[in-house]
Order: structure tokens, then C-alpha cells, then sequence
């Protein structure tokens, strides 16, 4: 893995390459070289009515790394000890999420498009989409 990347915390923004000319822009993601991990999954949130709310869960072992790549909305990630409410509005970066931080998306702006790229496929067991579990889940790891 890139050396850069063994320190990233959650809410870390990634600057992925941009190659820009004429015709305009191309940006590119590669596992383990822009991103530290692999990646096995890529998934997309699009149509997202004005006012819908998404996530509202943590995962136990999952990485991820996301990506407005029209429009814009907020990610609000929490550790169990701080959050913070992270704006995103452009496709050149995307904002890393480590394992066992709660996460909640909002203010999605009319035609956004979200893109996630995971670390995992899907499981429905490495979710706790219980705050107070997460909670008592996150304490354990301290
Ligand atoms: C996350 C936030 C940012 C699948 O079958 N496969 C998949 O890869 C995903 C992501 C979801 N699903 C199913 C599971 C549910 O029946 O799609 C349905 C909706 O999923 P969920 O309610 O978890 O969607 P969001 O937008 O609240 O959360 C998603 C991801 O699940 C989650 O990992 O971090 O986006």
C-alpha cells in the first residue's frame, strides 16, 4: 500500500489525480495506490428525493470511501466521541470512513449522485444500526 495512506483518519479528504484538457476532465481511483485498501464493491445513490436522509448505521469491519460525483450532500460522521458534518460537492476527492464510525447523509442537492467504493461486498451482519450498540460496540475498541 502507499506509504501516504497508512495514516488516514475518518473524515480524511483524498485528492484522487485529475487529467485535465480539451475535452475535460478524467480522475481515476486505484485500490492501495489512492485508496488503502482494495476495492471489492463499488454502489451509488441517485434519485434521492429532497429531504431524505440515508445511513443512520456503522459497520464493524468495513472501509469506505465516498464520492459526490454530481451535486452535493453532507456527511455526518461520528466516532462515539466527535462528529462532524463534511460537505461534498465535487467528483476530484472523496472522504474516507474508517471501520466502527456512525454515519449519516443529508442534504442532497436536486440530481446528486453519491458514489461509495468499499473494501467489503455487502454483508447485512457487519451492520449495527443500533446508536446506543454502537456505542457500547465503540467503547470496547478503546
Ligand atoms: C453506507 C451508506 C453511506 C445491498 O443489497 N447491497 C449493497 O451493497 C448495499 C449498500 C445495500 N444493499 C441493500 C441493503 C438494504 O436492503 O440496499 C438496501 C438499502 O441499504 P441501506 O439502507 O443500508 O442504504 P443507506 O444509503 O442508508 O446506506 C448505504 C450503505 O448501506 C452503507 O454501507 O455507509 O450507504
Amino acid at each position: 500500500m502507499n506509504k501516504k495512506l497508512q495514516h488516514l483518519e475518518s473524515g480524511d479528504r483524498i485528492e484522487f489525480p485529475v487529467i485535465h484538457d480539451q475535452r475535460g476532465n478524467l480522475s481515476f481511483v486505484e485500490g492501495g495506490e489512492h485508496i488503502p485498501f482494495d476495492i471489492k464493491r463499488a454502489y451509488y445513490l441517485y434519485d434521492v428525493p429532497g429531504g431524505a436522509e440515508r445511513g443512520g448505521h456503522a459497520h464493524y469491519e468495513l472501509e469506505q470511501v465516498v464520492i459526490a460525483m454530481s451535486g452535493s450532500f453532507d456527511l455526518i460522521i461520528d466516532d462515539g466521541h466527535d462528529k462532524k458534518r463534511i460537505h461534498l460537492n465535487r467528483s476530484n476527492y472523496g472522504i474516507y470512513i474508517k471501520d466502527m464510525v456512525w454515519r449519516e447523509m443529508d442534504n442532497f442537492s436536486s440530481g446528486s449522485v453519491c458514489m461509495v467504493l468499499a473494501s467489503n461486498k455487502y454483508s447485512a451482519k457487519d451492520y449495527i444500526r443500533d446508536y446506543e450498540q454502537f456505542l457500547l460496540e465503540a467503547k470496547k475498541r478503546v
